[in-house]
């Protein structure tokens, strides 16, 4: 793919019928700008949007993160998607979400780079560089969920001249580390084919039955880590995760710790880790 066929816009009727009779995109609202496609998203949902309706854009002015940080988001180059979802879940529940939704990108991102992994809880990496994040917002009726945005961006085409400076050496896209020019729409076309089929599991099964594929695809595990939310900070290793989707860390005093939200960082770099006892 050229240059310029890697920076057209989405062929976004082509999408459309091929996710036409699915759950996620029965109904795909497109926008050439947009705030953020989590604000959209949200936006419809409050007016009584359906689980499956996603929102797209080529670029967003306000593009978040969690705790209020910014989501680069240059035109053209990457993708920015919101998927309204309607889970009978209970609001504890909500937080895997955003594990289903990491197996699901790096399973999508793995057809092109095979080595792409999670890093717990929101983010894809490829040799330790963020490709892809995951941005999880609720509404809840008391202890149920109303509805979930399910915020994913994944970097394709951009270059290291579309980052701003202190990015570039912690970001990464897929286009260099495939080779070659990413064809958009084929790429959101498998990520939401993959993030339909993990969430019917979830669905069907609950979280403990994408566990295994989310610890295959972990690059956590084994490794020593801090760990900094939620006022505290950890350092131990990581052992894996629980069944409702904590990580589990043995801290430098040789207790298990159960963490359920922070920044994780990687102490010993991404050499091969060393097996865990279990
Ligand atoms: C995330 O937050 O990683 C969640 C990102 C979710 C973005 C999507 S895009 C579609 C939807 N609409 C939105 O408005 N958001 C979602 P967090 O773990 O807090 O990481 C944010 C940090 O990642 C920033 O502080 C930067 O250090 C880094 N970052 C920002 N833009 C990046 C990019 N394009 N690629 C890689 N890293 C980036």
């Amino acid at each position: 793919m050229n240059r310029a066929a890697a920076h057209a816009p989405l062929s976004i009727e082509s999408l459309r019928r091929s996710r036409a009779a699915q759950r996620i995109g029965c109904r795909i609202e497109y926008f050439e700008t947009i705030d953020s496609t989590n604000t959209e998203a949200r936006r419809l949902a409050t007016a009584g949007a359906a689980e499956g309706c996603v929102v797209i854009a080529e670029t967003q002015t306000k593009g978040r993160g969690r705790l209020g940080r910014t989501w680069v988001s240059p035109p053209l180059r990457n993708l920015y998607l919101s998927i309204i979802l309607r889970p009978p879940i209970a609001v504890a529940e909500a937080a895997q979400l955003t594990l289903v939704a990491g197996v699901a990108a790096t399973e999508a991102i793995s057809e092109w780079v095979p080595q792409a992994a999670i890093k717990w809880p929101n983010d894809v990496v490829i040799d330790g560089r963020k490709v892809a994040g995951i941005l999880t917002e609720m509404e809840a009726d008391d202890d149920r969920v109303r509805f979930v945005i399910l915020g994913i961006g994944v970097n394709l085409n951009a270059a290291p001249e579309d980052f701003p400076d202190d990015l570039r050496d912690k970001a990464t896209a897929l286009c260099p580390a495939a080779g070659r020019s990413i064809d958009r729409t084929r790429f959101t076309e498998r990520l939401l084919a993959r993030i339909d089929d993990c969430y019917g599991l979830f669905l069907a099964q609950g979280f403990a039955a994408l566990r295994p594929l989310w610890e295959g695809r972990s690059c956590l595990t084994g490794r020593t880590v801090q760990i900094e939310g939620a006022g505290r900070r950890y350092a131990g290793v990581v052992r894996g995760i629980g069944d409702d989707g904590a990580l589990m860390v043995c801290d430098t005093a040789g207790r298990d710790v159960r963490v359920v939200a922070g920044d994780v960082t990687v102490v010993d770099g991404y050499a091969p880790a060393k097996p865990t006892a279990s």
